[in-house]
């Protein structure tokens, strides 16, 4: 038995746990039990952009709880290139840039430190949480930015810079709202839980949040309702563009916004209009808030075997 301290660094949240592994599990092993969270701590992420406060606020989380752990798994909003973080948006992440995360946590708990992207990780804990049945498969999460990642043939697919998988950033429509990354049009912005806040803003007045116009789409309201379908519409393109280009076996939505109640039968409609080589099985997350967690720890799990 391993205990491993996860870490899951979101726009604005910052969440750790202690998780007791199943030392026999593997990369491939269908024997891997489900890890089991014993203690669990949070904290908030203040985006001022100042990386000071960022090691601050880890110190005083991650500091405590190192002494019971063997070795720390993360997975961050933003890109992890060789342990370090930037934000692809830099919006999403108080701007921060070029945070050197891996040796910060090294130095504060002394342990091995393994990193990932957060939509990454959860990809993982989604094909573990379905039992490894699709060897293809795409997980998307419709959060405060709209995050994705990819398991091919049973493989996490990171990339050699982190970046893989970022398909939020695909293009939705080139005459969309201009993104946080610098691109105009992409799905983020217009799918996202900030884009559907921003909209709203210009409908219902600059108080509203991303919550309220999903709670008046639900109640009825007609302008709401445009908001949330152009929504699901760009993640429906989404999913048939990564469907064309990667033969997947299911897509796996999961979010905030993309668990709402109706969101994927949104989805469900726009994808019916297209052929049927553009639509995949789509499923809702299986793992919750913890999928962040529980995924990073499991592939830190097995990578760090297969670098024993
Ligand atoms: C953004 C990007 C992704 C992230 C996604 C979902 C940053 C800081 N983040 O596209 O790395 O996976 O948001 O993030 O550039 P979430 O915080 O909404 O879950
Ligand atoms: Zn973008």
């Amino acid at each position: 038995m391993t205990i491993c301290l996860a870490v899951d660094i979101g726009g604005t949240k910052l969440a750790a746990a202690l998780i007791e592994m199943d030392a026999t599990s593997s990369l491939s092993s269908s024997r891997m039990s489900a890890p089991r969270i014993v203690a669990r701590h949070l904290a908030e992420t203040r985006s001022s952009g100042d990386p000071q406060v960022l090691t601050a606020t880890l110190t005083e989380l991650l500091g405590p709880l190192a002494a019971s752990a063997d070795y720390v798994a993360v997975a961050s909003t933003g890109i992890i290139d060789h342990g370090v973080l930037t934000a692809l948006n830099p919006h999403n992440l108080g701007g921060l840039d070029r945070f050197p995360l891996q040796s910060v946590i090294a130095d504060i708990t002394g342990l091995p430190v393994y990193l990932i992207n957060d939509a990454q990780a959860a990809a993982w804990a989604e094909y573990l949480a379905y039992e490894q049945s699709f060897a293809d498969l795409a997980f998307i999460t419709v959060s405060t930015g709209v995050g994705a990642g990819l398991v091919l043939n049973h493989q996490l697919i990171t990339g050699a810079r982190g970046i893989a998988g970022h398909a939020g950033h695909m293009l939705a429509d080139p005459q969309g709202p201009t993104c946080g990354c610098g691109r105009r049009g992409c799905v983020e912005a217009i799918a996202s839980g900030r884009a559907i806040a921003a909209a709203g803003q210009a409908v219902f007045g600059t108080d509203c949040s991303g919550l309220q116009v999903y709670q008046r789409y639900l109640q009825g309201d007609a302008q709401a309702q445009a908001i949330i379908e152009l929504s699901a519409a760009a993640v429906a393109e989404l999913i048939a563009n990564l469907t064309i280009t990667l033969d997947l076996d299911a897509i796996v939505i999961g979010g905030g916004v993309g668990l709402a109640e109706n969101y994927i039968a949104l989805v469900e409609q726009a994808l019916a209009r297209m052929p049927a080589l553009y639509r995949p099985q789509v499923l809702p997350a299986r793992c919750h808030t913890d999928a962040g967690l529980i995924g990073v720890a499991q592939w830190a799990a097995a990578h760090s075997q297969a670098q024993q």
